[in-house]
């Protein structure tokens, strides 16, 4: 039987969790604020088996759900895995049957056509379910209150695509999931399909478009009547699959484009607005309209942030090239050519995990929050799996240009924040912050709430868990009236 190789991908930082359970009133720090009641969905990869291949990567793992359930002054924990087609396979078999990331050529052959998804990437409830999500696979749906899993669906046939996305956007106005996959007409192809799923799980709206090269179309924003694309130069090719090597890799020499097509149409008018030489992004911070100007915030590096991704050239991994800086692009389609109008940057720390006050996506906003480097800390922990450690909480006020940092303190780090509103019709902001901060030499994770436009005061209230969660990616609040009990 194989076993974990001893290696940073599964210990120190990324010490493995594989823990199920519930916790009834976590131990408390301050006082939750009254009235909050909600639960806050997260998920971190954590492989359930040793990799088949010593070369596997971090955003590989099974997708591993946590629950916190807020409500009455207390906060209860459940985590479960998302029990994917992939987990269900290699539980019955007590082996690892699936290989490399988004390498189907490195799996056991039992296996051939199987749904490869590990749902390791986003949670979030829309309509009256969880859905665990990941990009090369269908959408996962999960009980939000016990966190079962019922298995992929494809919306009672509404949506045939093979692949789902891990970042979709809820419509402000509207309440619709919209969304998108890639890779639609299989695995390396350049077909996209833009998506919007209605508040009843009716999907309303289709648009079909092609990327100009097979990049890893991560996240995306809508703005206004608008859906936007970046395609920062990750690729992949049949020859790095015939490798057995992991999915993507990295060539600065591609172009970068923004791509804006209209929500409401066929996807006939995708226009791609062109950098070169390319910049690097991958999450997005939000999107908005202004009549003919379509405005699109992301953290952005001169060259791709994500160590285990590869430039392909052998250039090695340069800290300085890969720290992401908060930056807006903006582009008129009143123009005829490919010219991005404006690029600028928004944003003096340095950070990725970009939230906003999610009642404002694709709409003018002010309030924007990343968790950060600040590189002048000190730190006693290992090294993680990104470009340093992610040692503060940043709130960015776009109308006065003014910024406020929290800093966990030397010995760990936070994971991604989502915002909570205060109450349904409070101002854009008024709210609090709700992040994990993971203390790497203790190991525990304390479960966070800030005061959302004073994040620089810390925490007023902290949840503590009896051990550390392993570092997580994405997650979202989801309101009481959408729960039981
Ligand atoms: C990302 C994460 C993924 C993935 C592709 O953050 C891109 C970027 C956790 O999985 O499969
Ligand atoms: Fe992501």
């Amino acid at each position: 039987m194989a076993h974990f190789p001893n290696s940073p991908l599964y210990q120190e930082v990324l010490h493995l969790g594989r823990l199920e359970g519930d916790i009834t009133d976590l131990e408390l720090e301050g006082e939750v604020p009254a009235g909050l009641d909600g639960a806050f969905f997260r998920v971190h990869p954590d492989p359930q088996f040793p990799p088949m291949y010593p070369n596997d990567q971090f955003f590989n793992g099974d997708g591993m759900v946590s629950q916190f359930r807020i409500k009455n002054g207390r906060i209860n924990f459940k985590q479960r895995y998302a029990q994917t087609d992939k987990w269900k396979l290699e539980r019955a078999a007590g082996r690892p049957l699936f290989g490399v990331y988004r390498n189907a050529q490195t799996d056991d052959p039992s296996v051939a056509g199987k749904i490869r998804g590990t749902a390791n990437t986003n949670v979030l409830v829309h309509a009256g379910k969880l859905f665990a999500m990941k990009e090369d696979s269908p959408c996962l749906i999960m009980d939000q209150n016990s966190l079962e899993t019922s298995g992929y669906t494809d919306f009672d046939g509404q949506l045939t695509i093979p692949t789902f996305t891990a970042h979709p956007k809820i419509d402000p106005d509207t309440g619709n999931f919209c969304g998108f996959g890639y890779a639609v007409a299989g695995p390396l192809t350049r077909e996209c399909q833009y998506f919007e799923i209605d508040p009843n799980g009716t999907v309303v709206r289709k648009a079909d478009f092609k990327v100009p090269y097979y990049t890893m179309l991560h996240d995306f924003a809508i703005a206004g009547d608008y859906a936007v694309f970046n395609v920062s130069p990750y690729f992949s090719s049949q020859e790095i699959l015939d490798r057995k090597m992991p999915h993507f890799m990295y060539d600065r020499k591609l172009p970068f484009y923004l791509g804006v097509v209209r929500r409401d149409g066929d996807g006939s008018d995708m226009r791609w607005f062109k950098i070169d030489p390319s910049i690097c992004g991958c999450h997005v911070m939000n999107g908005f309209q202004d009549g003919t100007k379509v405005s699109f915030d992301f953290p952005i590096s001169k060259t791709t942030s994500l160590p285990f991704f590869p430039e392909a050239d052998g250039t090695p991994f340069n800290k300085e090239e890969a720290t992401t800086y908060l930056t807006r692009l903006t582009v008129d389609l009143a123009s005829s050519g490919d010219e991005i109008t404006s690029i600028e940057r928004i944003g003096k720390a340095p950070g990725e995990f970009p939230r906003i006050d999610d009642r404002f996506a694709g709409k003018p906003y002010r309030n924007g929050w990343m968790i950060t480097y600040d590189f002048d800390k000190p730190y006693n922990g290992p090294s993680g799996p990104f470009v340093g450690v992610i040692n503060s909480l940043t709130h960015y006020d776009h109308q006065t240009g003014t910024e406020k940092s929290w800093w966990c303190g030397p010995d760990g780090a936070l994971q991604e924040p989502a915002f909570i509103p205060r109450t349904a019709d409070s101002a854009e902001g008024d709210g609090y912050l709700i992040a994990l901060v993971d203390d790497h030499m203790k190991n525990y994770s304390d479960l966070c709430i800030f005061d959302a436009l004073n994040v620089d005061k810390g925490p007023v209230c902290r949840a503590k868990l009896p051990f550390r969660l392993r570092q997580g990616l994405h997650g979202n609040w989801v309101d009481g009236s959408k729960l039981g009990g």
